[in-house]
């Protein structure tokens, strides 16, 4: 079974990762792993970390050449502002610096508890959004092998704050040209210019703000997850895993939030045959049907709420003085929800993997590209 574990602290030394299963023989490009790392490192509201990180992965086993061999893949990414930080992360914090006062929304509340520490310092340094830059890395080993199986995934800005992209098909390349050449990801430029605008607004202010992200994925098999068990539906494992990236609240898999398609008969993706191939007269489900991918384009949107670090001072409350107080500052990005775009492809691409493995079962790249090829 395809699985991986992560560690690292956001200033600590390193990102690392074991990604284990998969299968021996395949020839990885790890500059295409760089640049997800690059792209996920863009996009308009990002703040000042992103000007220190050029995160880049090295592979410590798992490869001979730039051959798979089926072994265990180790992946580290380095951070490069644990130099500013190692004093600071090789020593216990003083108690005057230790931080007591939470922020609404991230995970320094719970983290203190229910870890017992003194120092919620402790808790952001795992919490962080910085551990998506491995998961990225892991994900993007996944991605370029399943474009090697012609399996595709792409995806977009939906919805910055109020202000949404239009829908567009992401398999257009001109289109998809276009989305990727923008600073926040989406095919209107006066939708562009409104969202910029916005982020430029809240960054001035000290606020932050969320929006929605749309994934696409194309090519891939009719099979994958299964309707007998709860835990083998696709859909589920797919919305899990997506909403276990920091800030996302709610996942969406197809069309179901479209007002205008209220009834059964509206909403329902008829099947017809065309020169003998079945084919769907729309595809509102998003690929999925019963937990198993149906073989149409599987559709996701993600929805992702605020950063929780904003340098408006919010009502909170001093744990160790038992006092209310106000919040205090985090560096932090304004928005989120470009990276978390990229992040997004490449979560769902382990995903996909992982349940591709799970159905063609094969250890040897060349016996399962033969295998996806004959369908
Ligand atoms: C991030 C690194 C972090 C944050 C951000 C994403 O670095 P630092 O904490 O040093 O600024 O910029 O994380 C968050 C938004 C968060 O809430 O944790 C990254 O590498 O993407």
């Amino acid at each position: 079974m395809l699985r991986f574990l992560d560690s690292g602290e956001s200033h600590g030394k390193a990102l690392v990762a074991i990604l284990e299963g998969l299968p021996a023989n395949f020839c990885l490009d790890l500059d295409f792993v760089n640049n997800e790392l690059s792209r996920r490192q863009c996009g308009y509201g990002r703040g000042n970390r992103m000007k220190i990180e050029k995160d880049k992965a090295e592979i410590w086993s798992g490869l001979r050449g730039n051959k798979t061999t089926g072994n265990p893949m180790s992946i580290i990414i380095f951070n490069k502002d644990y130099e500013n930080w190692k004093e600071f992360m090789e020593n216990e914090t003083k108690d005057e610096e230790k931080i007591v006062i939470p922020r609404p929304g991230h995970g320094d509340l719970v983290g203190y508890f229910k870890y017992n520490t003194t120092d919620i310092r402790d808790t952001i340094e795992r919490s962080s959004a910085r551990e998506t830059a491995i998961r990225t890395a892991v994900g993007a080993v996944c991605k370029n092998m399943l474009l090697e199986l012609g399996i595709e995934i792409r995806s977009k800005v939906n919805s910055i704050g109020p202000y949404k992209d239009s829908n567009m098909d992401l398999f257009d390349n001109r289109v998809y040209e276009r989305i990727n050449n923008s600073d926040v990801r989406v095919f209107d430029k006066t939708t562009e210019i409104k969202m910029k605008k916005l982020i430029d607004y809240c960054k001035d202010k000290g606020d932050t703000v969320g929006g929605s992200i749309k994934v696409e994925v194309k090519g891939v098999p009719l099979g994958l997850g299964s309707y007998v068990h709860y835990d083998r539906k696709l859909d589920g494992i797919l919305s899990m895993a997506i909403m276990s990236l920091q800030g996302i609240k709610a996942v969406e898999i197809g069309d179901i939030l479209n007002k205008d398609k209220v009834f059964g008969s509206e909403f329902l993706d008829e099947m017809y045959f065309e020169d003998k191939k079945l084919k769907r007269a729309s595809n509102n489900g998003g690929g999925i049907e019963a937990g198993v991918s149906n073989g149409e384009n599987i559709k996701l949107t993600a929805y992702m709420k605020p950063i929780p670090s904003v340098k408006l001072p919010l009502q909170s409350v001093n744990l160790k003085e038992n006092t209310n107080v106000t919040t205090r500052y985090e560096r932090s990005d304004v928005c989120g929800v470009v990276p978390a775009s990229i992040v997004i492809e490449n979560i769902v691409a382990f995903e996909i993997l992982k349940e591709i493995l799970k159905v063609y079962q094969q250890d040897d790249f060349n016996k399962l590209k033969c295998d996806i090829q004959k369908l």
